[in-house]
Order: C-alpha cells, then structure tokens, then sequence
C-alpha cells in the first residue's frame, strides 16, 4: 500500500505532464489529417517513467465504417452470463467478431464455440495489447466478485470491481471503446426506496459489491461527459439460468431452486419465504444488453438504466414450481449474511426509464420463467454439462 503522500506528489508530477499529454493528444486528435474527431481523451498516466508523445506525432484512427461489425471483448467470460453472451452476439455480429476471455482456462464446448484468449483486467497492459491486436470497439466489463463472496473477501472484490473497473475504463477512454458494465440491484442500499426503486435515488449500499457497481456508475458517466466517452450500464435484477452456474451472489437460491427440484425434489432455501426481489431470465438479460448497446445515443436520456421483468419470493416461486413438480418440497435454512443483503435490496424495481427511452420489454414473466427452467433441467445431459 503506497503513502498516501507519496501518492499525492507523484499524482501532482503526473498530472502536470498529463496535462502536456492532453493538449498535445488532444491537438492531434481533432486535426482534420486523422479524420476521426475525438474529444481530447484521458491519457493514462504512462507508467512510472511517462514518456513524451513527440509534438509530431500523429495517431492513425482506425475508423470503422459503419457497415463493420464491432469487435466485441467480453471480460470475465465465465461467470453466469458470459458464455450465454458471447453465444448470442456471436449469431448478431458474426462468430469471429466476439472475443470471449477470462483467467481461466475454458471447458471444451465454450473453447470449441468461438474466439476465447486469456486476459487479466488487473494487468492493464494485457488489456491495451488485447484491444490494440484484435481491434476491439465494443468492451463489455463482467468481471467482478458478486454480493455474497465479496463480502468474503472484501481486499479481492475491491481489486477486481475497483482498481480492475479502472484499468477497464482507462482502456475504453484511450481506445474511444463503447464500453458496458454491468451494474445491479445491490448498487442500492437500506436507504434507498425499496418499493418500488427508481433510477435516480440514494445509493448507499452496505456491501462491497454495491459499493463498487455505485463506483463503476458514477465513474463511468464521469469519464461519458468529462470525455466522451461512451459508456453504458444496465442494473441487473437476480439473473436466472439453466446452462450455467451462478457465482457466490444472494439471487442464487433462484438458480438452484430448479436444478434440486429437477434432481432431488426438494431445495433448502438460504433466504426467508417472504424476501421478494427483482429478477430476470437470462435471454431478457442478454436481449436488454444488446438493446442498450445499440441503442441511438440520442435515445438515452440516462448513461445507467434500472431493467427489470418481475419480482418474486421463495414462497411465491415454490407455489409456482408446484404446479410442475407436486412433490417439490422447499424448507429454509437462512444465510444470515445473504438474508441481511437481500433485506437492503429494492423490492420492486422501476424501469420505466429504459421502457420509455430505448423501447426495453422483458419477454419472461414468472409461469414462463418456470416452465422454460423445468424444461432446461428436464435433459439430464444437458444438467451434467453444467457441473
Ligand atoms: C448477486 N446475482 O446476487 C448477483 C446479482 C442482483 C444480484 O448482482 O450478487
């Protein structure tokens, strides 16, 4: 951990010659010889020895005709909704134009689905080689520790959501990306209203995670109207899917529910039977990030989007699965920090903003979300793969 006053004056000494950077960067940019006008980027503070970018310089835009296809990064590619993702932009812009990428190696139907490498978003220089040699455009940010494990291990989740978001946005500033990140119900707090959440309210949230996606939010339309650039986020209620397994969060339960009810006939729950939350079905989760990403810039009138498709409990899902599989049985067994999460969650979440600027509608209400998971679990093969 470096001195904070040591900090202070290597920032000064930085930020002197970032300024030098910004004018000459900035000069270059807008000069009619490269065509492409960018307002004056941010440049990355370069290293401990920042070199100077010679007054001559001159930077060769690669400017995309429209008709291209982005050049899609998807970073922490295998978490719940990574693979999903990449599978369906890939049938959008073309199989070879979606890079998915993680620090883990793949299993073999991910590797065999398409473009997979290795990239770490704590190595900012991993990050800038993998953006300059596969010409991203679009970066989507899924890296992060979820709800219930950052709160095990608050130093990593604050390194992964935090000084990871950084090199991410520093990326996506220097390369004039459009970049999305994920934020979630968690970025709300106690304080905030409950019932239902608006997109513009208090923001106090008392996990590391909440804390962080609030990070992310607000830096992100920081660097959308200090620099232009062109970020985008969407709050994500609970996700629910079959294929793919959830990563430490407190929605879980609503995952798991159906693959127990499938195997075992009966689930024991970590929440109370009344803690209702908001929740989604992964193909309207997928289908609202694509939206947002195309959306005109014009149509947003917000850089961060409350998305939503219903809410529900334990008891409530139970009730539903019932009539599926009558001999379902649920009995609870309450996680106290998960329950305590969940209590400061939003209820209900209002996304009207989103319906009303660029169009969103979710497909799946609770009967579907039921019957689509039953069925996704009713192959055994398919449960196999997932674990
Ligand atoms: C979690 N599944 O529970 C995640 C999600 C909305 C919750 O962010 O942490």
């Amino acid at each position: 951990m470096r001195r904070p006053g040591g900090l202070a004056s290597i920032f000064e000494e930085k930020m002197t010659v970032v300024g030098t950077l910004r004018q000459v960067v900035g000069r270059t940019l807008q000069s009619p010889a490269c065509g492409c006008w960018m307002s004056a980027l941010p440049v990355r503070f370069l290293g401990t020895s920042p070199r100077q970018i010679p007054e001559d310089a001159s930077f060769h835009c690669a400017s995309f005709s429209e008709a291209d296809q982005p050049r899609v990064l998807i970073t922490g590619g295998l978490g719940q909704l990574g693979v999903g993702l990449a599978n369906f932009l890939r049938k959008r812009f073309g199989k070879d134009n979606v890079i998915l990428s993680d620090i883990r190696k793949p299993p073999d139907h991910v590797f065999r689905s398409g473009p997979f490498i290795y990239s770490d978003i704590l190595d900012y220089k991993n990050l800038r080689e993998i953006v300059v040699n596969n010409r991203i455009t679009w970066l989507l940010h899924y890296s992060a520790l979820l709800s219930a494990v950052g709160e095990a291990n608050v130093s990593l989740a604050r390194a992964v959501n935090i000084t990871g978001f950084h090199n991410v946005l520093d990326v996506a500033a220097e390369h004039n990306l459009r970049l999305f990140v994920p934020s979630t119900i968690g970025a709300f707090g106690p304080t905030s209203p409950r019932n239902p959440t608006p997109d513009l309210c208090v923001q106090r949230p008392r996990t590391i995670y909440g804390v962080s996606k609030v990070h992310a939010e607000l830096m992100g339309e920081y660097y959308y109207y200090r620099y232009g650039l062109d970020f985008r986020c969407l709050r994500y209620p609970g996700i629910i899917s079959a294929d793919s397994q959830p990563g430490g969060g407190t929605t879980d339960y609503a995952v798991q529910i159906f693959h127990d009810a499938v195997k075992n006939g009966k689930f024991e729950c970590s929440l109370k039977p009344s803690t209702r939350l908001p929740m989604m079905y992964i193909d309207d989760c997928l289908r609202a990030t694509l939206e947002v990403m195309e959306a005109p810039a014009e149509a947003l009138s917000l850089r961060t989007y409350n998305v939503t498709a219903m809410s529900f409990s334990p008891e409530e899902l139970a009730q539903e699965l019932l009539k599926h599989v009558p001999e379902f049985q649920i009995t609870y067994n309450v996680d106290a920090v998960r329950q305590a999460i969940a209590d400061s969650w939003p209820m209900n979440f209002d996304d009207s903003n989103a319906r009303k600027d660029w169009g969103w509608k979710h497909d799946f209400d609770l009967p579907e979300l039921v019957t689509t998971m039953l069925n996704s679990h009713g192959s055994d093969t398919r449960v196999a793969q997932a674990n």
